[in-house]
């Protein structure tokens, strides 16, 4: 079950990797126990109680500053220090909006999102992925032989999680509780999934794939998928749709799929199904784990907060809304000096971005940023425009992002159940000295 953690808290594993003095007084309250350094008591015992899932009988003698060792994950998270660990169990971590300033977020800064465990291999030696079901002929091929039967290209492409902004919602959703940072933009190389469904055939009657990727259910159980979501046979064979082996020139990192993975931009994240197996061709919706109930789906129609709504009124979510995102200043930064280059990047699933507009004075006036093109279709596109501040205060910097279909962000947008389609105006605040 999640813990609801107040911000700080919440962020007590990158708090602990970027200042461990801080994060120990705050955290293991040395003031009121100068004498036992590392004594952990009342909120910070809780909070790490409530990250580790179980109490810790012995923590009297913690060392003051300690990373639990589940907490840490070894070499794994090392990688992703800058994150902000949401859950350990499954791990989750969101990227701190000033980390995805770059035009392309790196291998250390994009978000993971994990709904089991991690599959103990990950060497693209070996690895198979199995194609299957209403196909003229099934394949079952290696990493190496798509490299080489294929076109291999390299796109830029958005994954964000649909339940990225859930933690704005009241009441509050069941869930991880991403803020702004499950989202990220890489280059991902790899082969299109429509060429090699192609090679396989695609019967006339198939209506969704399912994907099967390798990593464990959290029960052990080898029986039980932890996720396999699918997409409907026109979005697998968009132009945009890669099996990566590749994030950034480089390899994957484990954490998001490595070796093989599907990059669906513009879509649901849980539809890049990492450490990728198996993509069965199906003539009905596929009805794997996290397809039905309340995941990944909303009402049909506006519901009021907190009310209940029958399984049937929900629908599968498709493309994902405009959004945009302000990297630059830091929420809660202090400008010195009378402007700011406010900085940031917008993105529309299955559209591109028209125009991304500023606001400093809450919304009553706005000035237009300069728009970058995508590098390719799937990327989200970078903006910019340096704001003058009239005296020194208290502001709010709000950015708005209106797609190639005139749809713009909102002020707030509706509650859902699960929290999910959170487009809502970013606002970041920032004091002028
Ligand atoms: N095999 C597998 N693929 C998965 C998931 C998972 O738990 N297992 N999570 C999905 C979800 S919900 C999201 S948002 C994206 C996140 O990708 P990332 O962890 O690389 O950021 O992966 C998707 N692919
Ligand atoms: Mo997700």
């Amino acid at each position: 079950m999640m813990t609801r953690l107040p911000p700080m808290q919440k962020g007590m594993f990158a708090f602990f990797a970027a200042d461990p003095e801080a994060a120990d007084k705050a955290v293991f309250d040395r003031e009121s126990y100068p004498d036992r350094r590392g004594f952990l008591r009342g909120a910070g015992l809780a909070t790490m109680g409530a990250l580790l899932g179980a109490a810790i009988p012995f923590h009297r003698n913690m060392p003051a500053g300690l990373i639990p060792a589940a907490l840490a994950d070894a070499e794994l998270l090392k990688a992703k220090e800058g994150l902000v660990l949401l859950n350990d169990r499954p791990m989750n971590a969101e990227t701190p909006p000033h980390l995805l300033d770059s035009p392309i977020t790196t291998n250390e800064n994009f978000f993971v999102r994990n709904n089991g465990g991690i599959p103990a291999n990950t060497d693209a030696d070996g690895w198979e992925l199995t194609i299957d079901g209403l196909v003229d002929n099934p394949l079952s091929l290696s990493i190496a032989y798509l490299k080489e039967q294929f076109e291999v290209v390299k796109l830029a492409l958005v994954i964000e999680c649909a339940g990225n902004g859930r933690f704005f919602f009241s009441p509050p959703p069941g869930g991880n509780q991403w803020t702004y940072g499950g989202v990220g933009c890489a280059y991902f190389t790899g082969v299109r999934l429509r060429d090699v469904l192609n090679k396989a055939g695609v019967k006339k009657d198939v209506v969704y794939t399912a994907n099967v990727g390798a990593d464990p259910h959290l029960s052990g159980d080898p029986d039980r998928l932890p996720i396999s979501r699918g997409l409907t046979i026109e979005k697998a064979m968009a132009e945009d749709v890669l099996l990566a082996f590749e994030m950034n020139d480089t390899e994957i990192p484990v954490l998001n799929g490595r070796p093989l993975r599907l990059v669906v931009s513009g879509w649901p994240g849980s539809c890049s199904q990492k450490w990728l197996t198996r993509i069965w061709l199906r003539d009905v919706v596929h009805d794997g784990p996290k397809m039905g109930g309340t995941s990944y789906r909303v009402p049909r129609y506006p519901v009021a907060p907190g009310q209940d709504v029958p399984p049937e009124d929900f629908e599968i979510i498709e493309r994902l809304p405009v959004k945009s995102l302000i990297t630059n200043p830091a929420t809660k930064s202090d400008v010195s000096g009378k402007s700011v280059e406010v900085r940031g990047h917008a993105w529309s699933g299955d559209r591109t971005i028209k125009s991304v507009d500023v606001s400093i004075d809450f919304g009553a006036s706005w000035t237009s940023a300069e728009l970058a093109a995508p590098v390719n279709f799937g990327a989200w596109q970078n903006w910019k425009r340096t704001i003058a501040f009239p005296q020194a205060g208290y502001y709010e910097v709000w950015s708005r992002a209106t797609d190639s279909e005139g749809a713009t962000q909102p002020s707030a947008i509706p509650w859902n159940p699960k929290g999910y389609l959170n487009n809502a105006i970013h606002r970041v605040a920032v004091n002028v000295a």
